[in-house]
């Protein structure tokens, strides 16, 4: 990387989170940042005008009053502990021939699939008494988090509390953070209040603050919007393999609808090909007893790994995943991620439409570990139509499920 460009870069961004702190301050009253309590009415608070254009000529960062300005979006998001039922509705529900079903496993084992995990929910505010509801547009994240959403230029706060017995944390990709809300503890360096959020402990509360900058949002080759993720990164595979991850969307500056949304996007959808592996679990030894106490590793006992991974699509298997629905000719926009074992290598594949990925015409695409896409569809054949993951044995694991194109 040029070092020039690399060392302008860094001092825009900087200068950028410092307006952002000036304008900032005086809404938390001059209290550390990170700590903020004061309630901010959430979706749509209008902050100043920060935009930022690091391209300005001879190296001055210029402020353009005419640009639209951003708002500060709050979410209250704790992490609670649940039984998650990989198998709600029931066994193989896409009607695949010789999957490997509940007829396949351990008298007693039932036909669901049921775990103790940890997973990220939206609450209606800073009291978290009341589960915000998830819009019927969003039933099908399941076990991923609250959808975050930012338009370029706006801030993201997010007010999080561990309901947990466990310590964990919230840590963005993509979006623009101080050390102070980075969410992730190794040795960089920092102590005292700055290390904070790098671990929450059980029914502690700690306020993230974020910032959308344009090198969170669409570059050339994307779209109006682009996906990244969030997930605890206390012991980052087990946090995650435990449930805690969620997604977060950016969309271009002037793209978005109030909410956040691509205008020019009529319906979106969010898969995470999502392998959980339960013996990375914080709860492994509450969910399989006594055979987790002499479990030390993977090698050790793969048949005991392989008999608790489940090849889910958002923490659904056998097409359990609420069916996606939309109509011919619209546009909708797919958001594809992973999850972070080494086997969450995916090839996501559509029967009966297609897609443009990458201003490239496909109806597969591949997702190494921890991968984020998006890929557009005009759905033109009306049907149900399976979405899988084409690597053999996921697909046999059951990480399936269906869509429709109605007329
Ligand atoms: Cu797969």
């Amino acid at each position: 990387m040029n070092r020039t460009w690399a060392g302008k870069r860094v001092a825009s961004q900087q200068r950028y989170y410092e307006i952002i702190l000036m304008l900032l301050l005086p809404l938390a009253g001059g209290s550390a940042l990170a700590q903020m309590t004061m309630p901010i009415s959430a979706q749509g608070q209008r902050v100043p005008h920060t935009s930022i254009h690091p391209k300005a000529s001879g190296g001055v960062t210029q402020v353009h009053p005419e640009d639209k300005p951003g708002v500060v979006r709050t979410y209250y998001i704790a992490a609670d502990e649940v039984d998650w039922d990989y198998t709600p509705r029931g066994r193989n529900l896409a009607g695949l021939p010789h999957v490997e079903s509940a007829e396949d496993e351990a008298p007693g084992a039932g036909s669901h699939r049921i775990y103790h995990k940890a997973i990220y929910r939206e609450y209606t505010n800073g009291t978290f008494k009341t589960l915000k509801i998830r819009p019927q547009q969003w039933e099908h994240l399941g076990i991923l988090g609250p959808l975050i959403r930012a338009e370029v230029g706006d801030i993201i706060r997010v007010v999080f509390r561990n309901n947990t017995h466990l310590t964990v944390t919230m840590h963005p990709h993509g979006l623009s953070y101080k050390k102070d809300a980075e969410g992730a503890l190794y040795n960089d360096g920092t102590a005292g209040t700055v290390k904070a959020d790098d671990k929450v402990k059980p029914g502690d509360t700690y306020t993230y603050l974020w910032t959308a900058p344009e090198s969170s949002g669409p570059a050339a080759m994307d779209g109006s919007s682009v996906l990244w993720m969030y997930h605890s990164h206390f012991v980052e595979s087990t946090d995650i393999n435990t449930g805690l991850i969620g997604p977060i969307i950016v969309t271009a500056r002037g793209m978005a609808r109030p909410d956040g949304s691509p205008k020019d996007v009529d319906r979106e959808f969010i898969i995470d090909f999502a392998i959980f592996d339960e013996t990375d679990s914080w709860f492994f030894e509450r969910n399989v007893g006594k055979q987790a106490k002499t479990f030390h590793s993977k090698a050790l006992d793969p048949a005991l790994r392989e008999a608790n991974a489940l090849y889910t699509i958002n923490g659904y298997i056998e097409a359990n995943l609420p069916l996606l629905t939309m109509r011919k000719g619209e546009h909708v926009r797919w958001y594809l991620l992973s999850n972070t074992n080494e086997d969450d290598i995916h090839m996501a594949h559509w029967h009966g439409n297609t897609v443009v990925w990458n201003r490239m015409r496909m109806d597969s695409i591949f997702l190494g570990p921890m991968a984020m896409a998006t890929a557009d569809m005009i759905p033109e054949n009306e049907g149900t139509w399976l979405l899988h993951c084409h690597v053999s044995d996921h697909f046999k694991n059951g990480m399936v499920g269906l869509y429709q194109v109605l007329p």
